[in-house]
């Protein structure tokens, strides 16, 4: 079925006063207006997808194939590969790797994205495509595409995804439910992070609301590892640094291999470093397969590691935020430092 876009875009909707959202009317319109006239559609995500990446990809996808829209999905990592920690989500039948992904579609959306780098392998696609619409919440988002839905006031770009669902016609089911729910609770760190708003908790009712368990997307997210990820990270534990503020360690290659433990196993360990009462401000580095160092931050508040890491070729958020290094883990750190002292 198609709805009729013109139609619905034009009520006044109930779910725009609950984000606050700062995507103008217009742009959802034109949004509406350009899936409403395509015939396929093809998303893309950041790589190495999170779960809001995935998750608000795969929710947009069922809400695109229920109006009898073809939909690919995909995210532009060399090593195709859906993390361990998102194979639970619904949907996984949408995803076609990098070298099926349409070479220049007519249309394409790209989902928790914040720079054209992050598409990876799909960059040629998402430069040759007609329009590309980019739905994003970070305040870094450089508006790489056609028609931006970027509200950096949204605690996760699920919470963009709802509000799109919701103005092409579409309803919340317990797969859309799913997908949303598992961006909001790893945006907001399972709603301890500062953008845990109202409208985060109000949102999270809704999905609830269509009878997804919590308590099992809560273990697959957050509850279970493989044994060797205990020996990884204590590893990381046992050289961690805490210098004035800072508290710093870094996992290597080797310390993986011994254990069999693939790269996004390593997400968690972040939020574990991050504790030190002592530092306000931490950084893991973690050695990926290419022997780069892909770098994780946590400020506590005082500190902007969104700007440190954008400074340094990355981006984020002020209280989470990344880059790549190329360097060594002394020259990553020394660099890391002087930025953060401008801050
Ligand atoms: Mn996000």
């Amino acid at each position: 079925m198609t709805p009729d876009v013109r139609d619905r875009a034009g009520r006044p909707h109930r779910a725009n006063s609950r984000t606050g959202t700062a995507v103008p009317e217009a742009a959802w319109d034109r949004a509406v207006r350009l899936i409403g006239q395509a015939e396929e559609i093809a998303l893309a995500c950041h790589v190495t997808p999170d779960g809001d990446a995935l998750g608000s990809m795969l929710a947009v996808g069922f809400a695109l194939r229920s109006m009898g829209k073809r939909v690919v999905a995909s995210f532009g990592d060399h090593h195709f590969v859906v993390p361990r920690l998102l194979r639970f989500l619904p949907g996984q039948e949408m995803l076609v790797p990098p070298e099926d992904y349409p070479a220049a579609p007519s249309l394409m959306m790209t989902f928790d994205a914040s720079t054209f780098e992050r598409l990876g392998l799909l960059r040629d696609n998402t430069a040759r495509a007609r329009e590309v619409i980019v739905l994003d919440h970070h305040p870094s988002n450089e508006g790489f595409g056609t028609l931006s839905l970027i509200d950096s006031t949204a605690a996760a770009t699920a919470m963009l995804a709802e509000q799109l669902i919701y103005r092409l016609g579409g309803r919340l089911d317990r797969d859309i439910a799913t997908c949303l729910y598992a961006g909001l609770v790893t945006d907001t760190g399972s709603f301890r992070h500062s953008s845990t708003t109202p409208a985060v908790h109000q949102m999270a009712g809704r999905l609830v609301a269509t009878g997804l368990r919590t308590d099992e997307i809560a273990r697959e997210l957050w509850d279970r590892s493989p044994f060797g990820y205990l020996k990884v990270l204590a590893a990381a534990l046992d050289r961690a640094v805490l210098e004035s503020g800072l508290v710093w360690t870094y996992v290597t290659r080797v310390d993986r291999a011994a254990q069999g433990l693939p790269y996004a196993e390593l997400e968690g360990i972040i939020d574990i470093v991050r504790r030190t009462d002592e530092a306000e401000v931490a950084v893991v580095l973690k050695e990926d397969d290419h022997g780069h160092w892909q770098v994780s931050t946590r400020s506590k508040g005082k500190a902007d590691v969104g700007a440190v890491c954008a400074a340094l070729g990355g981006g984020g958020h002020h209280n989470a935020a990344g880059y790549t290094s190329y360097d060594s883990v002394e020259k990553t750190m020394a660099a890391f430092r002087r930025e953060l002292g401008k801050v």
